[in-house]
């Protein structure tokens, strides 16, 4: 059994995708992050961020970590290249790649404060957008050559983590659906029955 503590759209998003894509049983708890967060849940996660997700009673966190943990839990959903598989190294390489790049620009964009700063005082705020957009620049040269997927043909939680971090885009100065080849794989992601659920579930508009 699985709870995830989410916010609607935040970097919980893929993970409740991957959760309806496995089908195992998990319940939901909204976090709301225009509150002080509570004594509870900050036991839970003394960063106070979504996700956190109770797996069999233990409490873990990391968007990235508990995607492949959840992959190699449940392998038969199909959403990694298993251990010893051609395409393995790729998949792990791209999870934790995007958490280090989009992730932690990401952050820093929507949330300057983290630098003791405001959205229009924060130094640097123009460099995250370039490196934002040089990674959504470089994923789309690679799919243009070897896509739709980020493993070519093969679906992975890898694009469920990639069109997250696409959404987060949308209000940006250049929205990542610009890049023909990243609007491809998010056609495709969005028209999965796992986006479609976790769009209505946590009331998502504004997007595709
Ligand atoms: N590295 C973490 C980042 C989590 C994170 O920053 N989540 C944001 C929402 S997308 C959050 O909870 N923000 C609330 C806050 O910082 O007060 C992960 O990927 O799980």
């Amino acid at each position: 059994m699985y709870t995830l503590y989410y916010s609607a759209g935040a970097a919980s998003l893929a993970l409740h995708a991957a959760l309806f894509e496995i089908g195992a049983p998990y319940e939901l708890v909204e976090v709301d992050l225009s509150k002080k967060r509570d004594a509870s849940y900050l036991k839970l996660n003394p960063q106070g961020v979504v996700p956190t997700l109770v797996v069999d009673g233990e409490v873990l966190r990391e968007s990235a970590a508990l995607m492949l943990l959840l992959t190699e839990r449940h392998p038969e959903a199909g959403l990694a290249p298993q251990p010893g598989s051609p395409l393995r190294g790729r998949f792990l390489q791209d999870v934790v790649w995007m958490a280090n790049t989009f992730g932690s620009a990401y952050r820093l964009w929507f949330y300057p404060a983290d630098l003791d700063a405001t959205e229009e005082n924060c130094q640097g705020r123009d460099a995250l957008r370039r490196r934002i957009e040089s990674s959504f620049a470089e994923l789309d040269e690679r799919l243009s050559a070897n896509g739709p997927y980020l493993l070519g043909e093969q679906f992975s939680a890898a694009d469920l983590m990639l069109t997250m971090y696409m959404r987060w885009s949308r209000k940006m100065p250049r929205p990542a659906t610009e890049w023909p080849a990243l609007n491809k794989l998010a056609d495709l992601v969005c028209a999965r029955p796992s986006w479609k659920h976790v769009n209505a579930t946590e009331g998502l508009s504004g997007w595709r």
